[in-house]
């Protein structure tokens, strides 16, 4: 039986939710045996792209003149000479011709970014573990751990956190701020404020918040709700006009 029409996905022109009912798939130039779920590209509003790549068994894909965030949801992906496992991760900058491939099936999230030149200095290709990262509390609510997935390096010009809410807790605040995000919800659920709608939200939802997009999130259910959320970061809100600072 179909929804009728109904779904819990929802847009506004500073937001929207989209539920995995409403995923669309299409691979991209480079993917071989993968295809991609587009959440949120230029053609959006973002300064960003963030998409899940599902790779059948053997797939494979390429870099871009963008920098990569490729986070692994589910299987095994090997980014040049490294396989990583769920929770595993790499940044890769600009240009850096690296060959990624799935020898199962597997799923990632991948963020690019054209790079916001600072100094001429572009950050070093790494791989990461979610695991090592130490969680820091956040700040209004020590319950949260927060876990900043890039360095605090000026050369990066975004920042990729995990945020993990035990049962019942909240944003502290209704925040509204310059930074864009995108968001993709990893486990659990609760109810995302965005604008002025609520939005019932669970694992496997994707969300895209506009620059001053009022936003806050609690946590419903027995389990803690986690998410995985891109913000540009460090660079000042005129660099990208005519004459950058
Ligand atoms: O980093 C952040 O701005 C984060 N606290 N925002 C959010 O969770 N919606
Ligand atoms: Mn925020």
């Amino acid at each position: 039986m179909q929804n009728l029409g109904f779904t819990r996905a929802g847009s506004a022109p500073d937001h929207f939710l989209l539920t995995p009912d409403t995923f669309v798939r299409a691979p991209l130039p480079g993917m071989r045996h993968a295809t991609a779920i587009v959440h949120a590209a230029p053609a959006s509003g973002a300064g960003f792209t963030a998409y899940t790549v599902e790779f059948a068994t053997g797939g494979s894909m390429e870099t871009n003149a963008a920098q990569m965030f490729l986070y692994v949801l589910d299987g095994f992906v090997t980014v040049d000479h490294t396989t990583l496992s769920p929770g595993q991760y790499a940044y890769l900058p600009p240009a850096s011709a690296t060959h990624i491939a799935a020898h199962g099936a597997a799923h990632a999230l991948v963020i690019e970014k054209l790079h916001t030149d600072l100094a001429g200095q572009t950050p070093d290709a790494f791989t990461g573990d979610e695991q090592a990262v130490d969680p820091l509390p956040l700040d209004g609510e020590p319950d949260i751990e927060v876990r900043h997935l890039l360095p605090n390096d000026i050369t990066f010009d975004f920042a990729v956190n995990t945020m993990t809410y035990p049962p019942g807790a909240t944003l502290p605040m209704v925040e509204s701020h310059v930074m864009e995000h995108g968001l993709l919800m990893l486990e659990g659920g609760g109810i995302y404020r965005l604008g002025d709608r609520w939005y019932p939200t669970k694992a496997g939802d994707f969300i895209w918040m506009a620059p001053f997009c009022a936003q806050w999130f609690g946590a419903l259910g027995k389990m803690p709700a986690k998410y995985i959320i891109y913000k540009d970061w460090n660079r000042h809100p005129l660099s990208g006009q005519k004459s950058d600072l």
